[in-house]
């Protein structure tokens, strides 16, 4: 089989798998709780995963690192919590039209339920946001700035320093959602200065259900509860009850202490690893796919122009071929690849398109799973009655 929709979920090492099964096998008890060795082995499995996502993404403080389910539920954090608490009628949120569906809908609700209006940056052609428009968009009724650092339908990499930094000039707080550039390339939350940032642990090797959240620690501090219940309580009277200390006071519930030594598997084997090999990497399989798809005249790439423009994504369309279709023929020939709308419906209508075709690599992938893809490709129009 050749796997090339890394940009949903990737496949998990071995280390990975058996990191997970050794926590349930040998260090299984309900962490933060028990005094009970077996429960202090649990809490410090979770709390050392904390300290390799803090160190993973350059933040400062373990204690700014929040565990969620994944970015979606990361930046509903941000929005329900931050967002309902600080904005108001007139306010301003920004985002773009290139944002995956889990930084629009928390957004639309903060709106919704604050007066407060969704601005939209646009882009050109080949994906690009221009500075005139960070320069227009972002403006003093901006409150909150939020930002996909790579999209995850064109691969292009965002402006995301000149966004942050006109956002802080405004007194705007700025977001960005890493679910697509954590996994391929170095980030340091500390040098973009970005006030929260949000990832997925299972498009980077982890298994599914564990994901994070940085915040800078003078917002975390100040901002009420997402979620409430066990764990995140100090002191509970009949009528109130005081909070706990950040990070526990927004992990309500029993967490997900498996998928958190999973994660810290994950970051273990992307550090032996290294991202800037991975980022390479892949941008060598980006390279080689373009060029390759190429050969295919019927074949139209969208976004930018150049491999460079694509961070480990590729979206196109087959002439003639429905994206759905395209896909399924591929699958017969086992090739999984992505086709619809990639939870971005307003890009896809900026785009003038319904849906699309996508593939995307890791750096587990070869160029010979690329030539098997290309065979596959070349089929399609002739499996349709079309020719080349
Ligand atoms: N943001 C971006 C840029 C994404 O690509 C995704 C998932 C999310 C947020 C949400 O991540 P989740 O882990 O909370 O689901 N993107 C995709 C995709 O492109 N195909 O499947 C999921």
């Amino acid at each position: 089989m050749v796997y090339l929709d890394n940009a949903a979920t990737t496949q998990k090492p071995r280390q990975v798998n058996e990191a997970v099964t050794r926590f349930y096998e040998e260090a299984n008890a309900n962490p933060l709780r028990g005094v009970y060795d077996l429960s202090v082995k649990a809490t410090e499995a979770y709390e050392s995963a904390r300290e390799k996502v803090a160190n993973l993404i350059g933040a400062k403080d373990a204690s700014e690192i929040i565990f969620t389910r994944n970015t979606t539920e990361a930046l509903n954090l941000i929005a329900y919590s931050y967002g309902l608490s600080h904005l108001h009628e007139g306010d301003e949120i920004v985002i773009t039209i290139m944002e995956h569906h889990s930084n629009i809908l928390p957004w639309q609700m903060v709106a919704r339920q604050t007066g407060a209006k969704l601005v939209y940056m646009m882009i050109d052609k080949e994906g690009r946001i221009s500075p005139e428009e960070i320069e227009t968009k972002i403006t003093d009724r901006t409150k909150i700035v939020s930002i996909g650092y790579v999209s995850n339908v064109m691969g292009v990499l965002n402006p995301v320093e000149a966004v942050i930094k006109k956002a802080h000039s405004v007194g705007a707080i700025a977001i960005v959602d890493g679910a697509q550039s954590t996994p391929h390339m170095k980030v340091d939350v500390t040098e973009l200065d970005c006030d929260f940032y949000a990832l997925s642990g299972h498009k980077m090797l982890a298994p599914m259900g564990i994901g994070a959240l940085y915040g800078k620690m003078k917002l975390l501090l100040e901002m009420p509860p997402f979620l409430t219940g066990g764990e995140m309580i100090e002191y509970v009277e009949q009528q109130s009850a005081t909070f706990a200390e950040v990070p526990h006071k927004f992990e309500a519930g029993t967490v997900n202490a498996g998928g958190a030594v999973g994660l810290g598997a994950a970051i273990d084997y992307i550090n032996s690893i290294g991202l800037d090999y991975i980022e390479k990497r892949e941008a060598e399989l980006v390279k080689y796919m373009i060029e390759r798809m190429g050969e295919l005249p019927y074949i139209e790439i969208i976004g930018g122009s150049k491999p460079c423009d694509h961070h480990g994504i590729v979206t196109f369309m087959v002439k003639d071929v429905h994206p759905h279709d395209v896909a399924s023929i591929l699958d017969e020939q086992h090739v999984c690849i992505r086709a619809g709308h990639h939870c971005a419906q307003p890009l896809l209508k900026f785009l003038g398109v319904n849906a699309t075709d996508r593939a995307s690599v890791y750096f587990y992938n070869t160029e010979e799973e690329i030539d098997r893809f290309i065979d596959a490709l070349t089929k399609v129009r002739g499996y349709l009655g079309y020719g080349a």
